[in-house]
């Protein structure tokens, strides 16, 4: 039987490549110098694509490829896929959830106490010979007892609420409606509201249209000069310019973050400011958890194939 052909938007670790190259025919469209021509050229044959999560897959690509059945993500955002071009062709899309949850909780925890402690700070004054030559190391602020929101209390929000209460933290949520599975924690529909009550703000949603900028400059004035915001979820969620500012008027007090509008070719305002803690978006990134993603990618497309159910169908 011939391999069915897929086009590849990214790289994957070595470990999810062979394996993919051993079962599909697999078009690198990240190596190609002119990636029109190259949609151009492979883009008929094409039935499957494998992406990442920040990577998606957009019209174009999807209009390039008029066979194709199937999109799978490496990833569990999916917010980079034209849904809506998959929907008026019936094309499914899949994602890799659960896998990932701990993994990314994990890391916004570790941001806030990186970051609320100064340990990034701590470590230069220790390796630069300050310690010896100025003495101790300026106070900062203490984690544990404080108040935390969470913005969007989905499977990732949960797992991060789930560790702020190890830190006996004072813990609220924002999201569509009360969920039964967070009876301990408070309930604030409005984002504003939620902010005003945090020392330190999560975001946690999934990026869509809908949620594009819902951190403005209301959610960043209320969270104010002691607050801090934590993101790793899309910088779409946030609205960049207005954290930005606030960063640097000292309106927000600091900010820790993974994601980034353009990524990873950054806002240079950022690399001048004391105030936050910048991340290359990593959250899921773990030896184990890519491992899980990876395999999770090739699962859905060897189903899809085999005419079975898809493990984890978005679409
Ligand atoms: C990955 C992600 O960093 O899960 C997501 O939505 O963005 C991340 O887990 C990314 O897809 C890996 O390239």
């Amino acid at each position: 039987m011939t391999k069915p052909e897929i086009l590849q938007v990214g790289p994957y670790p070595e470990w999810d490549q062979t394996p993919l190259d051993a079962s599909f025919t697999m078009h690198r469209y990240f190596e190609a110098e002119d990636k029109a021509a190259f949609l151009a050229h492979v883009g008929p044959a094409v039935r499957g694509i494998a992406t990442r999560g920040e990577l998606g897959a957009n019209a174009a690509m999807i209009a390039a490829c008029p066979q194709l059945q199937v999109i799978s993500v490496y990833g569990v955002g999916y917010d980079a896929v034209d849904l809506e071009a998959c929907r008026a062709r019936g094309i499914r899309v899949t994602n890799t959830p659960d896998v990932l949850t701990n993994d990314v909780a994990d890391l916004g925890v570790a941001m806030m106490l990186v970051q609320s402690r100064g340990m990034i700070g701590a470590e230069t004054w220790v390796r630069d010979g300050s310690w010896q030559a100025k003495g101790l190391y300026p106070l900062k602020r203490k984690v544990w007892g404080r108040t935390a929101g969470v913005l969007g209390l989905g499977r990732i929000g949960f797992e991060v609420a789930k560790r702020l209460q190890g830190f006996d933290m004072d813990i609220a949520y924002s999201d569509i409606a009360a969920k039964d599975y967070a009876p301990n924690w408070a309930f604030i529909a409005d984002p504003v509201a939620l902010a005003a009550r945090s020392d330190f703000l999560f975001v946690t949603l999934a990026a869509s249209a809908a949620t594009r900028h819902i951190v403005g400059k209301s959610v960043i004035a209320a969270l104010g000069p002691e607050g801090m915001l934590i993101n790793i979820s899309r910088a779409s969620n946030i609205d960049e310019a207005a954290l930005l500012e606030a960063l640097e008027t000292g309106a927000l007090g600091s900010a820790a973050l993974d994601v980034f509008e353009g990524e990873p070719k950054l806002n240079p305002r950022f690399l001048a400011l004391p105030n936050v803690l910048l991340q290359p978006h990593h959250a899921s990134g773990t030896i184990e958890t890519r491992k899980a993603m990876g395999r999770l990618v090739r699962d859905n497309l060897t189903a899809h194939f085999a005419g079975r159910p898809l493990p984890t169908p978005v679409l």
